[in-house]
């Protein structure tokens, strides 16, 4: 008989874990953590982040973040969808494979930041569209920090976006996406407290859908903007 534990994970797929939140909540060195958690414990995991400014793609984008190029807001937004697209059939691949997969910004930093540039040719519903199709996540872990919490933070960089009135905008934008209905996989975290209570309070959601993660089936995949968590299964 199969035993309750690690032994019983063979066969079982990886889950696709997501780490969101404005810009100081402590996103990269959480993902970190997480991955060196999750190793500790014998699980197979890797951790991957968007954009990924690496491939050619990532070029464009990081030299548009960083002020060197100018590109059409339209352009930049699909660029960054392009981007998790070119990484996407590795994700599921690991992920059949069962390794776990932790990525630190996913699509609803990419709807979200695109719209809190007040286009109005760019909404939020316009910004989501390219997004339908890809991979979608298990779980979404929103870190959550006060403007207060994140000013003792330290100051900006200097990237684009990297300003008040954006940061503003994008917390308002991603409250309005915690509060749509069915939301039920995205789990908000209290960022703004001592590291490693974070890091608790990430890990223990994190083993439970590892753990129930055939009760989800197979990897799903995303969803239209109303339905984002009740998207069609990808096999
Ligand atoms: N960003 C990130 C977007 O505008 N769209 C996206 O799809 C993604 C993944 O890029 F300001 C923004 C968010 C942030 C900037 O991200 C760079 P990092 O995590 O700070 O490197
Ligand atoms: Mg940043």
């Amino acid at each position: 008989m199969e035993q309750e534990g690690f032994d019983s994970e063979k066969g079982r797929r990886g889950a696709l874990i997501v780490v969101e939140g404005l810009d100081r909540a402590g996103k990269s060195s959480q993902c970190e953590q997480l991955l060196h958690n999750l190793q500790t414990l014998g699980h197979q995991v890797r951790y991957i982040r968007f954009p990924d400014r690496n491939t050619p793609i990532g070029k464009l984008i990081d030299g548009y973040l960083r002020g060197q190029s100018h590109l059409d807001d339209h352009s930049i937004h699909l660029l960054f969808s392009a981007n998790r697209w070119e990484v996407a059939p590795a994700i599921q691949e690991l992920i059949a494979n069962g390794v776990t997969v932790i990525v630190d910004r996913y699509s609803y930093s990419g709807a979200v930041y695109s719209a809190a540039k007040r286009n109005p040719n760019l909404s939020i519903q316009w910004a989501w569209q390219p997004e339908v199709g890809l991979p979608r996540p298990d779980l979404c872990l929103f870190l959550s920090i006060s403007p207060i919490e994140a000013a003792k933070r330290g100051g900006f960089g200097l990237e684009r976006y990297e300003t008040d009135t954006m940061q503003k905008r994008v917390r308002d934008l991603f409250q309005s996406l915690l509060e749509l209905p069915h939301n039920d996989e995205i789990c908000v975290i209290d960022a703004g407290r001592q590291f490693n209570e974070v890091a608790q309070d990430i890990l223990e959601p994190v083993l439970e859908c590892m753990k129930n993660v055939d009760s989800i089936g197979p990897l799903r995949r995303l969803g239209p903007w109303s339905f984002i968590p009740s998207g069609e299964s990808s096999t």
